[in-house]
């Protein structure tokens, strides 16, 4: 694999010396090149947005949690442009550390429970259940398995997901009906907002919400994703320092992967399937995957020095698990010279041995999925971050 850049290493040449240059150079020049070169501008919270909380059900699993669904008004009216969250919180914590992701298929689609609100916006029609473009009842629960709520909230952390389809829908002409429609002046430029950008923005939205709530501890929200959504989780992190700590299950190129390690999809091909992810400026590098000075170990350090974890199953070769390891090595620098735990190995570990520091490796054995191992493996990596038992 050719050399990739030293994170550390300023754009003028010169190597970072002092906590103090990382947040005043480093960190702003990064975040400005992945800003205007990757994933595009972001807007700004929305001014009149507000939120209205549907239900707030407090015996569900038995009493063991709190169900609540939020509508996220980003206009402030209720035919506007919205995103609803489902959120379980612990009843015996008084505000919870909470895993916050985005799903493929609405909110229904995580749990069998029929008080889940179904989503109306557009959903991909190769889900089983969807029917023109539409969730039917069918689709109650078939990411149940993905989503092991009673496990997590039994271990003191809640759980919150959004449907990213309510926030931009999945398609390359879903602009013209998510909330990129909202900032016409974010469109039509090369650095425009992408889907990326419009779900990491709702992430955001949703943390403006959490902070709110006071059966969430708004110091410890954990962003995570799967694939796709490990890549919006990433950026969010990257973007927002609210969130505590970043957990990338699968994210693949776009996200903890290198495109320098060439295997499976590489950029032209990411930006041929799915060209609405990226801004126009990010299609410069088509073909240029071992010869672009940058990678995304430098989006990664944007999260650093909070607790950052990179998940990788063994046989999920799309997302190319030896490049999310290269990934992690790489961003591993910024956080020793942080002060924070580096990752402890070098090498590629073995499937099913985890290695936290503060950065996190571990390549579950089988296929690209999430499975309660992964979710296991969330868990033992928060506690051992914030101390817990
Ligand atoms: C693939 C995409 C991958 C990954 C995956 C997913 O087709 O190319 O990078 O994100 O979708 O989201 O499941």
């Amino acid at each position: 694999m050719s050399m990739i850049s030293n994170p550390l290493q300023l754009n003028n040449g010169k190597i970072v010396q002092s906590k103090k240059e990382w947040f005043k150079k480093r960190r702003p020049e990064l975040l400005d090149f992945f800003t205007t070169q990757v994933y595009g501008q972001m807007p700004d919270k929305p001014a009149n947005m507000r939120f209205v909380i549907t239900e707030d059900n407090n015996s569900v699993f038995n009493g063991l949690a709190t169900r609540k669904q939020i509508k996220v008004l980003f206009e402030g009216t209720e035919t506007g442009q919205q995103m609803s969250i489902l959120l379980y919180t612990p009843n015996d914590i008084k505000s919870a550390p909470i895993f916050l992701g985005l799903n493929f298929n609405g909110n229904q689609a995580v749990s069998d429970d029929k008080n889940i609100a179904i989503t109306t916006d557009w959903v991909n029609s190769k889900t089983k259940g969807v029917i023109n473009n539409k969730a039917t009842c069918s689709t109650r629960g078939i990411a149940s398995k993905q989503w092991p709520l009673e496990m997590i909230l039994k271990n003191g952390y809640g759980v919150a997901t959004i449907y990213a389809g309510d926030i931009a829908p999945d398609f390359k002409e879903g602009y013209k009906t998510g909330v990129q429609t909202l900032y016409p002046e974010l469109m039509n430029r090369p650095d425009n907002l992408s889907t990326m950008g419009a779900w990491a923005w709702g992430l955001s939205r949703a943390m403006d919400y959490l902070e709110t709530d006071k059966d969430v501890d708004d110091k410890k929200v954990i962003v995570m994703g799967t694939s796709r959504m490990g890549k919006a989780a990433l950026w969010a992190g990257a973007t927002d320092n609210r969130f505590g700590m970043v957990i990338s299950n699968e994210s693949g190129a776009g996200g903890a992967k290198l495109y320098h390690h060439v295997y499976e999809e590489d950029i032209a091909q990411i930006c041929r399937v799915f060209p609405h992810w990226f801004s126009t400026n990010f299609q410069q590098f088509n073909h240029k995957d071992t010869t672009i000075p940058f990678d995304q170990h430098l989006m990664m350090a944007l999260i650093a020095p909070r607790p950052l974890l990179v998940a990788s199953a063994k046989e999920g070769y799309v997302c190319d698990p030896y490049g999310e390891f290269l990934g992690a090595v790489a961003v591993s620098p910024v956080y020793d010279f942080l002060g924070k735990k580096p990752l402890p190995i070098q090498l590629l570990p073995k499937e099913n041995e985890p290695a936290f520091g503060t950065l996190g490796y571990y390549m579950r054995s089988g296929k690209h999925d999430i499975f309660p191992y992964d979710w296991e493996q969330f868990i033992a990596f928060a506690n051992l971050n914030w101390n817990k038992k």
